[in-house]
């Protein structure tokens, strides 16, 4: 079947060649951006996450292989949300063009092509685990504005290129192409500044008071952070600190509407609003938060000031039943991460945080409330917008990167990193100060070693803080001799063992290996 647009009796769908293929192209794309506005415009209501490319976005997040989630994190970092919307709108883009030139010639299966968006996107938000019926109908309108805008392009394009067509025809077309792209980028970016003033919690995380902990800590010394230029320093500011999670869109939570349930095996099950939280005894705890996706010298590992309550209290309360093994935390937007009970109850200092650094927590790490369990990775102890806590076993169920390949066990492993200088920097030769940071959370770290052209010498250490902290470290190398060196770094815990040389890659449990660099000496 040819199913090319007829106009008054006649096939007129003339205009061949790169003109009308690129009108084709286009008014393809104005359909896809009209539809693109119309889900924002829904999701105004229905919600953030609802909006079509979050949830394709969020559902090609959970739907991607570890290996391609991995090299996401390694490559884009904490930018590998933008990344991944951008190859979102590239696709999007790519096909909706492509749509458009099929629908000069083949106009239904090309409104099949606009409605499998639809499809698409209702099935992505249907599949969030956060989602509820008012999550479909973003995508829904988007699909139907797709078609609708695709099949009314097309037939303006065709009444244009009809050979009896005059100047009003083509105005005709033009004007709709360029009026519907106008409304589309107004619709669309007024609907996403609509969208984030409407779910933003920055105001509501500006009125909360963090009352002063029960249990403060005094300030750190001086001496925790060797004086190296270009060292960071020794608690990571807010805004320098490392963010890997996997929500496109941020969850904006209300405080006053926040609670957090502690259920499942346990003997009474309890809720804790955000207020009754800010009433329990609160401490003051110094903790270094690594990710398991850390590549051997990379940098997602911060070092903060917390404030919270103590976990373990709550769980007693709750009176933990005899055979729950696994914490199985859930977040606003159905993260899940199992965290083992022992971990919380072993006298660390597992804690409900709500504060980092002398302020609430920052939206981004999980405000208004998330945990935080001393040594280990964070994708099984550091839920953030945490909202239930679940008492479970690991046998019955598995947290999300637990399903998809990683370990269920996951203790930081002991590492250690060359900060200062850069891989690759040229240095003056004579005296070259070599600085960094190394970690082996909730067991402390006892010595740093440097290897300089294969000879193991001892750093010096900063100042301990707790173990439970990372602890920076610095070496003074006299007598640098001019020429290219290889300088690598380790570690010993405070159980007295030397940091692993065998190289692991990321999966499943996290990175080992030393820390190599080059460092020319001119
Ligand atoms: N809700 C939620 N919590 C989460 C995650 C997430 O994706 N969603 N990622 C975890 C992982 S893998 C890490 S390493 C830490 C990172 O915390 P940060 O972003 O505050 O540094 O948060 C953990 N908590
Ligand atoms: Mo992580």
């Amino acid at each position: 079947m040819d199913d090319a647009v007829v106009v008054g009796g006649r096939k007129r769908f003339g205009r061949a060649g790169f003109g009308g293929i690129a009108l084709g192209a286009l008014s393809g794309l104005v359909a896809g951006a009209c539809a693109l506005a119309a889900g924002e415009l829904v999701a105004v209501f229905a919600g953030a996450a609802s909006a079509p490319g979050v949830a394709v976005g969020e559902w090609a997040i959970d739907l991607a292989p570890t290996a391609v989630k991995e090299f996401a994190i390694r490559e884009f970092g904490t930018h590998d949300k933008s990344a991944l919307l951008t190859g979102v709108y590239v696709v999007l883009a790519l096909i909706c063009a492509a749509a458009g030139v099929l629908a000069r010639r083949h106009l239904t299966a090309a409104g099949f092509i606009a409605a499998g968006f639809g499809v698409i996107g209702i099935l992505a938000a249907a599949t969030r685990p956060a989602a509820n019926t008012g999550s479909l109908f973003p995508s829904l309108c988007a699909g139907a504005v797709a078609v609708w805008v695709l099949l009314w392009l097309t037939r303006l394009a065709a009444e244009s290129a009809a050979e009896d067509a005059g100047p009003t025809e083509r105005r005709r077309f033009l004007g709709a192409l360029l009026g519907a792209a106008a409304g589309a980028a107004v619709g669309g970016f007024g609907a996403k500044s609509w969208i984030d003033s409407r779910y933003n919690a920055a105001p509501a995380r500006a009125a909360v008071k963090i009352p002063v902990p029960a249990r403060p800590l005094p300030p750190v010394t001086a001496a925790t952070h060797p004086d190296v230029p270009g060292l960071g320093p020794f608690f990571t500011p807010n805004a320098s600190f490392y963010r890997v999670d996997t929500a496109l869109s941020v969850p904006q939570i209300d405080p006053s509407k926040w609670m957090l349930r502690i259920r499942g095996m346990v003997a009474r099950p309890l809720e804790l609003t955000f207020e009754q939280l800010l009433k329990l005894p609160l401490e003051e705890h110094d903790l270094t938060l690594t990710c398991v996706s850390n590549p051997v010298g990379g940098p997602y590992c911060g070092n903060a000031r917390w404030i919270g309550t103590p976990l373990a209290p709550l769980l007693r309360q709750a009176g933990v039943r005899t055979g729950a093994d696994q914490i199985l935390a859930t977040s606003s937007d159905g993260m899940t991460i199992g965290t083992p009970v022992n971990a919380v109850l072993d006298g660390r200092e597992a804690m409900l945080a709500v504060a980092m650094n002398g302020q609430a927590l920052p939206i981004e790490h999980g405000f208004p409330c998330r945990m935080l369990v001393p040594g280990l990775y964070g994708y099984v102890s550091a839920t953030k917008w945490v909202v239930d806590l679940e008492l479970t076993t690991f046998a019955s169920s598995a947290g999300y990167w637990v399903a998809r390949g990683w370990a269920q066990q996951a203790p930081v492993k002991t590492a250690s990193r060359i900060d200062v200088p850069g891989d690759g920097a040229s240095v003056s030769q004579g005296t070259v100060t070599l600085a960094g940071t190394a970690w082996a959370t909730h067991r402390g770290v006892a010595a740093v070693e440097v290897r300089i052209d294969g000879q193991w010498r001892e750093a010096a250490l900063a100042a301990s803080d707790t173990p439970d902290t990372w602890r920076q470290w610095s070496y003074k190398w006299e007598n640098a001799p001019r020429g290219s060196h290889r300088v690598a770094v380790r570690a010993t815990d405070g159980t007295g063992t030397v940091q692993t040389s065998a190289v692991r890659d990321v999966v499943p449990d996290g990175a080992s290996g030393y820390h190599e660099i080059t460092v020319n000496a001119v």
